[in-house]
């Protein structure tokens, strides 16, 4: 039986920043082209705020998690930059000063480093992207503007095609200020040094540098896993590193480390994946791990 107290305990207690896995996705919260559906978010980013938590938007805009009327929306090149700016605005206002940092665009690119054919690519071409951060900076000029992505650290094709985007961003001056860099990691890969050099290179770029969406695997292969001291001591290592890696950062580019999860229970890798996986900080009785312990003592 799942201990909701504790549950809520470790959510007050051990963060400082709160992330909504889902709910303030396109799907949820622009469920119809005239519909926004505001009281759940707005019940959770109260009651983070009222907690004294940071909150960070995730995600105005997805190729997954799509409304269906958005995704069969009928229109002309205009009419969609239209529909788009609506979509982000309107939530954009609705959330500011309240929501510090959005990630305005979540995986824009494939593997090999060409763009997603994303519903806006194919309808509004390839500025709809420098579009979405405009759009977001206009409605809430104080608010934090991410690109957020994976692979990032292990894929080159995949970084130098995003880092020549934000390159060419920045020229002409586009409102785009920092980084996500997902880490659903795992003990085996990336190596400490390519996930060093990654973030070196945005920050370099004059990005804050986001560690999004955090997660150790011990089993990204997919095997039958037995899971003994060693894997867990193995993936509390590499959360120690990673965490030191990031503190070496500095300060005014560092935005902060946001774990997919708390509880292995919740975590989207097992029935995503359909493996068994533990990669959170606390087990699924709610007890730290000893990922948790190494990632304090590296604080
Ligand atoms: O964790 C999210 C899971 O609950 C959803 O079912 C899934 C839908 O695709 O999205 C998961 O979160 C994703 C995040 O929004 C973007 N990066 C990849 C994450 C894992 O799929």
């Amino acid at each position: 039986m799942l201990d909701g107290t504790r549950n809520k305990e470790i959510i007050d207690r051990q963060f400082n920043s709160f992330t909504p896995e889902n709910i303030f996705k396109p799907n949820s919260l622009h469920p119809e082209e005239n519909t926004f559906n505001w009281p759940e978010a707005d019940q959770m980013l109260d009651y983070a705020l009222s907690q004294n938590k940071r909150f960070h938007g995730h995600t105005l805009l997805w190729h997954n998690q799509l409304p269906l009327w958005m995704e069969n929306f009928q229109g002309n090149s205009a009419e969609w930059e239209a529909m788009l700016k609506t979509h982000i605005q309107t939530i954009c206002h609705h959330f500011k000063g309240k929501v510090k940092a959005w990630d305005v665009l979540n995986e824009a690119f494939n593997e090999d480093g060409s763009l997603r054919n994303s519903i806006w690519k194919q309808h509004i071409g390839a500025s709809y992207i420098e579009k979405a951060f405009v759009f977001a900076h206009e409605a809430d000029p104080e608010a934090i503007l991410f690109y957020n992505d994976f692979n990032l650290a292990l894929n080159d094709k995949k970084r130098d095609a995003v880092v020549s985007l934000i390159r060419n961003l920045k020229q002409r001056n586009i409102p785009i200020h920092g980084i996500g860099l997902q880490m659903h990691i795992s003990i085996y890969y990336p190596s400490n040094v390519v996930i060093a050099s990654a973030m070196k290179e945005f920050y370099q770029l004059g990005l804050k540098v986001h560690l999004s969406e955090l997660d150790i695997s011990l089993n990204p292969r997919g095997l039958d896993i037995e899971l003994t001291d060693k894997l867990l001591q193995k993936q509390a290592q590499k959360m120690y590193s990673v965490s030191l890696l990031y503190q070496q950062i500095p300060k005014a580019y560092q935005y902060g480390i946001t774990f997919w999860g708390h509880s292995d229970v919740h975590s989207w890798i097992p029935s995503f994946f359909g493996r068994e996986d533990y990669p959170l900080l606390f087990d699924a009785n709610y007890k730290a791990k000893p990922m948790y312990c190494k990632f304090l003592e590296s604080l």
